[in-house]
């Protein structure tokens, strides 16, 4: 074999290996949006498997026995049953997940209530800034207003086209992609709009109060 085939080949291959950084956007550095730019927030690395975390504790809530309250400094509280959440409009949503233990799943398809659609349905007062998660396992999670009050924030009730398992926070959790996953609370029972920040479970033990991966806000 002639030595130029050889180097074409070897040449051949470093271009493909730039294409795809160029395509994943690596390399990109300094940039004012690069958090948008580039997929993989830093200090975190790419998983296909989807890891379980918990307190050691999964409920098992039968869809007919759950409820959801929306409530707090509301203009219309709601306690929604299964059946009513699934009457409101329904929303899919593809997202990667980003876990404070540095792990990262990509391209997560979602269905389920849009957090725009439970806004507009009790219309929180002007004066609540704040929202807290309250779950069925105890735990729970605080973000401020406008987090929760993004387009691609969801209540999901179904991952890939099947039913949340248990396991990752069925029959309902909340889906805050923007923020480190323990943001998005499993099994959730009830969404509190609150005048005042409230910390929770992962916050008042060392946690950052907002958790923005692309600042890595992952201890305070
Ligand atoms: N109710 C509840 N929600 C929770 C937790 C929890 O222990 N209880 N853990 C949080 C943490 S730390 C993470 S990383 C994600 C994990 O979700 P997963 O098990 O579906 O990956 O759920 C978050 N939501
Ligand atoms: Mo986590």
């Amino acid at each position: 074999m002639a030595e130029g085939d050889d180097e074409g080949r070897i040449k051949q291959k470093l271009i493909e290996t730039k294409q795809k950084w160029a395509r994943d956007g690596r390399l990109l550095t300094g940039m004012p949006d690069e958090g948008h730019v580039q997929r993989l927030p830093p200090g975190q690395r790419e998983v296909k498997n989807w890891p379980v975390l918990d307190l050691g504790l999964q409920p098992d809530i039968d869809k007919g026995d759950w409820r959801l309250a929306v409530d707090g400094l509301v203009e219309l509280p709601a306690t929604l049953s299964y059946e009513q959440f699934l009457a409101l409009p329904q929303t899919e949503t593809v997202s990667d997940i980003h876990c404070v233990t540095q792990w990262s799943r990509y391209d997560n398809h979602w269905k389920g209530v849009a957090a725009r659609d439970l806004i507009a349905l009790v219309r929180p007062k002007a004066e609540a800034q704040h929202v807290i998660f309250h779950s069925y396992d105890g735990y729970t999670t605080n973000v401020a207003r406008d987090v929760f009050d993004a387009d691609d924030v969801i209540v999901a009730y179904q991952w890939e086209g099947q039913p949340l398992t248990r396991e990752h926070g069925g029959p309902v959790r909340i889906v805050i992609p923007r923020f480190y996953f323990w943001k998005s609370a499993k099994w959730v029972k009830r969404i509190e709009f609150s005048r005042d920040d409230k910390p929770g479970f992962w916050e008042v033990r060392g946690y950052h109060n907002v958790g923005d991966p692309w600042k890595e806000e992952r201890y305070s």
